[in-house]
């Protein structure tokens, strides 16, 4: 397979292309996690690196989003694909005043493929909307995404929500996100940081098994 040429389809932004591409990389058992990785995670580096140095502006990259949610929609029964009993319940989403959710919505995808029942709340989500879902379906974990730096204080808020509601030891909170660390997780008192969603799936469970 041409992971050369399906990040270049990306790039440009041809999601009938990369579903395409996606669909005959499978039919001919190209491994997903190579399509995800070498394909569609490496184009959005690239579109990040153009957009930084003014090559590329925010159309341009919404277009590159798109076709890669859409390589991600073929993708998506392969990787969620789990025979095992759930393991927990998490709510998940991209906190209030951040669009990005393709980070998040891999997130979910490998978490649910390790068997933890997912509940996405999408993006721009409140720290109530958090609350009331986390209490509404039980879950064990709350898991927060943040792409910008302007947006992951908010995860604090989050946090800060669940204590004033009192109910913050009922919950593990994982956090995620390019511009999020293992030392800011530990200053907002988040449960745990998880660099990349192969890792987070490791964490979680490790979180879980608590
Ligand atoms: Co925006 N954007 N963007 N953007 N965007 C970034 C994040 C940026 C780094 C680009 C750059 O300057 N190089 C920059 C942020 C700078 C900063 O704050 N430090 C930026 C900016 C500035 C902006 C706008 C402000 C631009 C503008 O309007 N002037 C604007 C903000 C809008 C808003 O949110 N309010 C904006 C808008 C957009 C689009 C809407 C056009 C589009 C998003 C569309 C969408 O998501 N549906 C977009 C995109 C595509 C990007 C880049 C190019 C790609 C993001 C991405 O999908 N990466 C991005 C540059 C980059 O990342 N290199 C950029 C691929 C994805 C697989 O990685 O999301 O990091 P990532 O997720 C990883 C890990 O971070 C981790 O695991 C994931 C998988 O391995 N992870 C978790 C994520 N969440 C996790 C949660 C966990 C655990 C791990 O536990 C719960």
């Amino acid at each position: 397979m041409d992971f050369n040429q399906l990040s270049l389809y990306v790039q440009k932004g041809n999601g009938a292309k990369v579903k395409e591409m996606v669909s005959e990389g499978l039919a001919q058992k190209v491994s997903p996690t190579e399509i995800l990785n070498a394909g569609l995670i490496e184009a959005m580096a690239v579109i990040g690196e153009k957009f930084k140095n003014n090559e590329i502006y925010v159309p341009e990259m919404l277009m590159a989003a798109k076709a890669m949610n859409q390589g991600m929609q073929i993708l998506e029964p392969v990787l969620t694909a789990t025979g095992v009993k759930p393991i927990g319940k998490a709510v998940i989403g991209t906190v209030k005043g951040d669009l990005h959710d393709i980070g998040k919505n891999l997130v979910r995808m490998m978490l649910k493929g390790a068997g933890i029942e997912m509940y996405d709340l999408g993006i721009d989500v409140s720290a109530q909307a958090f609350l009331d879902k986390a209490k509404e379906v039980g879950a064990d974990m709350v898991c927060l995404s943040a792409l910008l730096t302007t947006t992951m204080p908010y995860m604090d808020s989050v946090i800060k929500e669940f204590e004033k509601a009192g109910v913050r030891s009922q919950y593990k909170f994982m956090i995620g996100g390019a511009p999020v660390s293992e030392a800011y997780a530990k200053s907002i008192n988040a449960d745990c940081y998880a660099d990349d969603a192969v890792i987070a799936v490791d964490v979680a469970k490790k979180l879980l098994a608590k």
